[in-house]
C-alpha cells in the first residue's frame, strides 16, 4: 500500500466521520429529548467539527474492512469512539486538569467558551457515545451493541482512560497529602500511559473485531496489535512533546518536562524511546503478519502513528 493511498483510507473515514458527527449534532431533537440548548450545541460542534485526525475512528473502521465490514455500522462505532475522545480533550484542557489554551490549532473550548459549557459538552459528549452504541442502525444484532458498548465502556471508565488520568494528576504530585506518589518507574509509567491513551486505542481495534465477528485467535492478534499501537502511540507523543513545536503539533509542547513528568523520553532519553518505537512498529506489523495483504493498512497505520507530526 502507497503512502498516498493510506492518506486516502484515513481520510475516506474522516469524511465519513464528519459528516455523521454533523447530523448527530444537529439541533433536532431525537425521540426522548426535551431541547437541545444552542449554548451547549454549539460547543459540542466546536468541539467535534472541522480538526483531528480521526486515527480512532479509523482503527475501527480498517479492523472491521479486515473482516469484510464495511457499513455504517463501523463509521457509527468510530464516532462512539471519537466522542469519548473529544470529551476527554475538552476536559483534559480545563483549568483544573491541564489547563491548555491551544488544541487543535484553535483556542480550547473553555476558552472559546467558558470552563462550565466545557464540562457540560463533555458531559454530553461521554453519554452521545452510549447513545451512538445503543441505536440498533449500529448493527442489527444487539448482543454485539452490548459488546461494543462494555469495549468502549471498560476502556474509557475507571480501569480505562479516567483511571489514567487520576494517576496522571497523582503522578504530578498534586495530591501528596491524601494519596501515594506515584512511582516514576518504567513498570508504572507503562501502565499509567495504557490506561490514559493506550485503552481506547486498543477498543478501537477490539470494536472493529466485534463489528467484524473476529475468531478467538484473530482478537488476540488484534488485541497485541493495539497495544504495541497505543505504546507507540504514546512515545510519539512523549517526543512530540519534548522536540515538536507548539505550532505544528497543534498544541503546547515542552510540557512533561516543565512537570517532571515520567515519559519513555524522561527514562530512556530519545534516541532510547526513538528505537522502542521502533520496536513497537515492528511487533504491530508482526501481528498482522496472519493477516496477509489484507492488513496492510493497519500496518501503515502503525508506522504513521509511529512518524506523525502531530
Ligand atoms: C480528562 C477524562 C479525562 C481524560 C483525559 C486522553 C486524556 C485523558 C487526555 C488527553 C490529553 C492528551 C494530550 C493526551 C496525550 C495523548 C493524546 C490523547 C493526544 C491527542 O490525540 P490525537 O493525536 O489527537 O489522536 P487528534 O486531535 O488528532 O484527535
Amino acid at each position: 500500500m502507497t503512502n498516498n493511498d493510506f492518506f486516502a483510507r484515513l481520510e475516506g473515514t474522516a469524511q465519513g466521520i464528519e459528516s455523521l458527527l454533523d447530523q448527530l449534532l444537529a439541533p433536532a431533537c431525537l425521540p426522548g429529548e426535551i431541547a437541545r440548548p444552542n449554548r451547549l450545541l454549539d460547543a459540542m460542534r466546536y468541539a467535534m467539527l472541522g480538526g483531528g485526525k480521526r486515527l480512532r475512528p479509523h482503527l475501527v473502521v480498517e479492523t472491521a474492512r479486515l473482516f469484510g465490514q464495511d457499513g455504517e455500522g463501523a463509521i457509527r462505532a468510530g464516532a462512539a469512539v471519537e466522542c469519548i475522545h473529544g470529551y476527554s480533550l475538552v476536559h483534559d484542557d480545563l483549568p483544573a486538569m491541564d489547563d491548555d489554551a491551544l488544541r487543535r490549532g484553535k483556542p480550547t473550548v473553555h476558552k472559546a467558551y467558558d470552563d462550565a459549557t466545557a464540562i457540560l459538552a463533555g458531559d454530553a459528549l461521554l453519554t452521545l457515545a452510549f447513545d451512538i452504541l445503543a441505536d440498533a442502525a449500529t448493527d442489527p444484532d444487539p448482543a454485539i451493541r452490548v459488546e461494543l458498548t462494555l469495549a468502549l465502556a471498560r476502556s474509557s471508565g475507571l480501569g480505562g482512560m479516567v483511571g489514567g488520568q487520576m494517576l496522571d494528576l497523582e503522578a504530578e504530585g498534586r495530591f501528596t497529602a491524601e494519596s501515594r506518589p506515584i512511582p516514576g518507574d518504567e513498570t508504572s509509567t507503562l501502565q499509567l500511559q495504557a490506561m490514559k491513551t493506550g485503552a481506547i486505542l486498543a477498543a478501537s481495534v477490539q470494536m472493529g473485531a466485534i463489528i467484524g465477528r473476529a475468531g478467538a485467535h484473530e482478537r488476540a492478534a488484534l488485541a497485541r496489535y493495539g497495544v504495541a499501537l497505543g505504546q507507540a502511540f504514546q512515545i510519539a507523543d512523549d517526543l512530540l512533546d519534548a522536540e515538536g513545536e507548539a505550532a505544528t503539533v497543534g498544541k503546547a509542547t515542552g510540557k512533561d518536562a516543565a512537570k517532571g513528568k515520567s515519559t519513555l523520553v524522561s527514562l530512556l532519553g530519545a534516541d532510547g524511546a526513538r528505537a522502542r518505537l521502533k520496536s513497537l512498529v515492528a511487533r504491530a506489523e508482526e501481528e498482522m503478519a496472519s493477516f496477509g495483504d489484507r492488513a496492510s493498512v493497519l500496518v501503515e497505520t502503525a508506522r504513521f502513528v509511529a512518524e506523525r507530526q502531530n
